[in-house]
């Protein structure tokens, strides 16, 4: 099977993996609507996939996960750089020769009783010099059929993979050889899980998960822990970010790109459906942006991705129709509850839950806890969203006015500030903090800095990475979008969030734009500059100007105590913290 590539680099290096893998047989993917077929129908007969009602939801199929295998796993995330200092602070290190130690005996034989399926995959748009080629290997029917809705996979990117025999290898098994008839629908090995990226080999290798973005490896792993790395040294940022073009009342076209953690609203504003009339919005992407300086000192941004994994709970016709709408047919359905219908159901999807319903884990619903997991997502194709704007595969990828940055915070942050300069709006993303998710192992609610929104996913020493930002900015100020730090979760006494937000978010963009059109003023906080009531549109929000003020308010005592918490954060990421951001937080510190 080793001439599947003529490559000698290719096939040799094919060839050592199945000799260590021993998978009973092979398959390359090319995406096809055959295979595709082939590979559903094997999912059904072994349980893995449930075929939805065909009338009510066209080619769509729900997978239920073992239930320890429901999100990323952070504390088995590795990034295996030679020296510890080049991972950083913030991720978890390991040696590459000790990785290769620990994993290489994981992968012996690992294959036994499965297929492995070969899927070269390309990320970034065809045609664009900035695309990104990979072999994922993987034992995984799911993954397999994930992969071909997420990333760029075709014979004819397996053939430029040949041709040049350049690719990013990422290595993928679910980690239970198969022995005789004992296989279950999900497997998994959480016992020895690891999601391992050697950046200076450009490698990746991920053992026991086959959820999400630990086994979908074209994502998080290449497109943001690897494409990190090379982004630094080629001068260019790989980020956690959805990429949004808004077309104002008046005709003009503004792109926005937006940094939020891990099911902090991405997917959300990249499907905005403006409640303010006139306006309109169109997707580019929903997770990831590369972005580069063009000639002219603008920032270019391209969505590297090719569909969506979006989260489910919360997901519903008034919150994002237009999401709803995308995965009204061929969509693959993960750890949402079943109705008697055969149609999928999440917490959030509408206001009462119907009967009868099975649950994530495969039994009926009690009624008690959720009958959808927390983390239950959607995958799908981007072709496949009604507002999909034209451009979105643009090669060059479309120029940046505004970036976001954009946590879960129920107090403090304002709901928009405009940072004063770049490397302000730089400081701003450093000491960005969210309330943690169920996209991630742990407990959720906890607030943790996740600056950039890219603390589980930057793969090199965050210092270090901040600085990148600020070299980035350059000398010249000229072109760069301005940056403005967003909070769609503040809550009242009562906990309830005050800002409506999904629709109405459109009306903080477009205070932004008025901002960039120097329509408006503002008002000079320590943190930035907020609007005044009067400045957002509030009409068709329950919110009064008095109601609305408290959003823009930031507590002095509540201030002093964050920057406090600020200080001790940047003396854990140690001598690679930029001076720069250090004298900011003095600046701040001065101002309050
Ligand atoms: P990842 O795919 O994990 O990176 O997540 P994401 O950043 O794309 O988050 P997503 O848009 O899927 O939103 C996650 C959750 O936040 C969902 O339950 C949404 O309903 C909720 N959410 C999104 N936008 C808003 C908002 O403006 N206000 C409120 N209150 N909730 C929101
Ligand atoms: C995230 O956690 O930010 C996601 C989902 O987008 S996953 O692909 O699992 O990383
Ligand atoms: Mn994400």
């Amino acid at each position: 099977m080793e001439n599947l590539f003529s490559n000698p680099g290719v096939a040799g290096w094919l060839g050592e993996w199945i000799d260590r893998l021993k998978p009973e047989s092979i398959e390359l993917v090319t995406g096809d609507q055959v295979q595709q077929e082939s590979l559903v129908d094997l999912l059904i007969s072994r349980g893995a996939l449930v075929r939805l009602d065909p009338v009510l939801r066209p080619n769509s199929f729900l997978a239920l996960s073992d239930p320890k295998d429901v999100a990323r796993l952070e504390s088995r995330t590795f990034i295996c750089s030679e020296q510890e200092g080049d991972a950083g602070p913030t991720n978890n290190w390991r040696s590459p020769a000790e990785m290769r130690a620990t994993m290489l005996p994981l992968y012996e034989g690992a294959m036994q009783g499965r297929k492995l399926y070969v899927i070269p995959f390309a990320m970034g748009p065809e045609g664009s010099r900035f695309q990104m080629l990979g072999i994922e290997l993987t034992d995984s029917a799911y993954v397999a059929l994930s992969m071909i809705k997420m990333a760029r996979v075709s014979k004819a990117v397996a053939e430029a993979i040949d041709k040049s025999g350049n690719f990013v290898p990422a290595i993928h098994s679910v980690g239970v050889p198969v022995t005789g008839n004992d296989d279950v629908p999900w497997p998994c090995n959480p016992e020895n899980t690891y999601v391992a990226h050697f950046p200076e080999t450009k490698e990746i290798w991920s053992f026991g998960s086959g959820y999400g973005g630990n086994a979908l490896l074209g994502k998080k792993c290449l497109a943001l822990r690897i494409a990190s790395v090379i982004g630094r040294r080629e001068g260019w940022l790989a980020e956690h970010m959805l990429i949004l073009k808004l077309t104002s009342p008046g005709g003009s076209v503004y792109y926005v790109a937006g940094a939020f953690p891990s099911a902090c609203g991405k997917t959300n504003l990249a499907m905005l459906v403006p409640t303010v009339p006139g306006w309109k919005a169109e997707t580019i992407g929903d997770d990831i942006a590369w972005i580069r300086r063009g000639e002219d000192g603008r920032l270019y941004a391209v969505n590297p991705e090719a569909g969506f994994f979006g989260v489910a709970p919360g997901t519903s016709e008034r919150s994002n129709a237009m999401a709803m709408k995308t995965v009204s047919r061929d969509t693959i359905f993960t750890n949402c509850a079943l109705t008697k219908e055969g149609d999928v159901w999440w917490e959030g999807a509408t206001e009462t839950a119907p009967d009868g319903m099975i649950d994530w884990k495969g039994v009926p619903w009690d009624g008690q806890g959720p009958a959808a997991h927390p983390n239950a997502r959607f995958t799908v194709s981007a072709s496949q969203c009604p507002m999909i704007a034209p451009e979105w595969q643009d090669p060059d990828g479309v120029p940046l006015s505004a970036l976001l940055f954009g946590g879960r915070r129920s107090d403090l942050i304002p709901l928009v500030t405009e940072a004063r300069s770049w490397e302000h709006g730089v400081f701003l993303g450093s000491i960005m903090a969210s309330e943690t998710t169920a996209a991630a192992e742990g407990p959720t609610g906890k607030v943790r800095r996740d600056p950039f929104a890219m603390l589980p996913f930057c793969g090199y020493n965050i210092g270090d990475y901040f600085q990148h930002w600020l070299d980035f900015g350059g000398k010249s100020v000229n072109g760069l979008p301005r940056i403005y730090l967003v909070n769609w979760f503040r809550r009242n006494a009562d906990h309830r969030y005050i800002w409506p937000g999904y629709g109405d978010n459109v009306r903080v963009i477009s205070w932004i734009i008025d901002r960039l059109e120097g329509r408006v003023r503002g008002r000079e906080t320590p943190l930035g500059i907020v609007p005044d009531a009067s400045e957002i549109d509030l009409a068709g929000t329950p919110l009064s100007p008095e109601e609305f003020a408290p959003l823009v308010e930031i507590d002095g005592a509540g201030l002093v105590t964050e920057v406090e918490d600020v200080e001790e954060y940047y003396s854990g990421l140690g001598d690679r913290l930029p001076k720069r951001l250090r004298a900011q937080l003095d600046e701040l510190r001065a101002l309050i």
